[in-house]
């Protein structure tokens, strides 16, 4: 699995390394009010950032990523001389959060530029490469207080080289975001912006996926296309991506309306270098292919770097009882489908205990089968279908579980772990397991069935 923000992790933890041993104490410190007192080239660091701006400022922290202090440092422009970059709110004044360039020269930190950002805190703080030249651009997500759903990407071209009169900071682009990813999509060598937003204004109203492309020749970041999600999406929960067969799949699990939820599918088309919703062209109801109840969100389930979007299913002749005010109710599994040329395909389903908090695979080799839960004992059957069209045995209640496998129920008692238990085997340590007769004649052990459980957080 990976998230969109952590595809740019292996990049700065690089960077961090080539940085070098930055003195960090005071810049892992998070949330600060006031700079307190530093040392050495911090102390010194901190002077001239005060000596600029004044010591009347509050000092403002990124609230996710890898840089989560209101003093970064970064070698943008490959010189190995670190910049700084420090994010304040002057006191009492307006909430907008700036952002102070103070650059190293002569044994000396001075400060060089000065910009009122987007925001009126930091969501994240990024370095990518995005237009020609070969500086690293500074990415600021800012956010505005209460209202975290809506977040503004700026993108800063630091012209280090400026002529006096021209700026230092350049904004390439500040868009509205949800999520964001920066990639070659196109393997020219140079990277793209996709970013996923959703619109609230009347006009457009409804989420979004585009792709930007920077222009060589007119220096801006310009929009090469844009999908529209579903109209039915009505908020944006998460973006996921994976790659596979030489382009990027993007998953965005969205909210439809109360308690729905479905997956938008955005492909990157290598041929025609934009980005396509595949789910329109093969399926009349793309949403209903996907759709469910449960908050699940899409995930690679099975470990093999593509991402599953995960469906409820009614799983034939299975049932709850004893379930309250109502006899019985259809038994559901979750199962994860991956997409392919031909559409979806289920890859793996599991019978999912919220209430215990495991879930155990129907791995094919425990043969077709149905289920029975009860409710109020939390003993789950674990049946075999093909008595279900055979005969039926007659008169002998004590012989009613002959197509029953195994059962899986919540421990009665705390059991001692055994010294040499599997740690991989908690979820299952925590449930009694029976195997009958008849599981075992299938070749079913206690071991199969632990191997098929996992925990799930609750
Ligand atoms: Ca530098
Ligand atoms: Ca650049
Ligand atoms: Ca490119
Ligand atoms: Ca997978």
């Amino acid at each position: 699995m990976k998230t969109v923000c952590k595809l740019l992790l292996p990049l700065l933890c690089a960077a961090l390394l080539l940085a070098g041993c930055s003195p960090v104490d005071f810049f892992s410190t998070d949330s600060l009010l006031r700079a307190p007192r530093l040392t050495g080239t911090n102390a010194a660091l901190q002077q001239a950032f005060e000596a600029a701006v004044g010591k009347d400022v509050f000092l403002v922290s990124p609230l996710t990523g890898e840089y989560r202090s209101a003093y970064v440092l970064k070698d943008c422009n490959g010189d190995k001389v670190e910049e700084a970059f420090v994010f304040y709110v002057r006191h009492g004044s307006e909430n907008t959060v700036h952002v102070h360039l103070l650059e190293y020269a002569e044994h000396a930190w001075y400060s060089a530029a000065d910009i009122a950002g987007n925001g009126s805190e930091i969501y994240k703080v990024e370095f990518f490469n995005i237009d020609g030249d070969p500086d690293q651009e500074l990415a600021v997500t800012w956010t505005v207080s209460d209202s975290r759903r809506d977040k503004t990407l700026s993108l800063y071209n630091l012209d280090f080289a400026h002529d006096p009169g021209s700026d230092l900071f350049n904004p390439l682009a500040s868009v509205q975001v949800f999520d964001y990813f920066v990639a070659d999509f196109d393997k020219d060598r140079q990277n793209e912006l996709f970013y996923v937003y959703f619109d609230s204004t009347e006009e457009k109203n409804g989420a979004y996926a585009k792709l930007l492309k920077y222009s060589e020749a007119d220096t801006v970041l310009y929009p090469v296309n844009e999908v529209k999600f579903d109209g039915r999406a009505s908020n944006l929960l998460a973006v996921k991506y994976d790659y596979a067969d030489g382009r990027y799949e993007f998953y965005a699990d969205c909210a439809v309306g109360e308690n729905s939820y479905y997956t938008e599918l955005i492909l990157y088309e290598p041929e025609t270098a934009t980005l396509s919703l595949p789910l329109r062209a093969l399926y009349e109801d793309p949403v209903a292919q996907t759709r469910r109840s449960s908050l699940l969100y899409a995930d690679d389930v099975d470990g093999d770097g593509r991402i599953e979007i995960p469906v409820e299913r009614n799983l034939d002749n299975s049932f709850v009882i004893n379930y309250p005010e109502s006899e019985t109710v259809p038994l559901r599994c979750v199962s994860w489908l991956r997409f392919g040329q031909e559409g979806f395909t289920t890859t793996v389903t599991y019978y999912v205990s919220d209430a215990y908090g495991y879930r155990l695979r129907l791995d094919p080799a425990l043969g077709a089968l149905y289920i029975i839960n009860d409710y109020m004992t939390g003993e789950v059957q674990f049946r075999s279908v093909e008595s279900l069209s055979g005969e039926t045995n007659e008169g002998d209640e004590s012989a009613a579980p002959d197509d029953l496998l195994f059962t899986v129920s919540p421990a009665v008692r705390a059991r001692t772990a055994a010294p040499d238990a599997d740690p991989a085997a908690d979820a299952a340590s925590k449930l009694r397991i029976v195997v009958t007769d008849f599981g075992r004649s299938r070749n079913i052990t206690r071991k199969t069935v632990e191997a098929l459980i996992e925990t799930v957080d609750a």
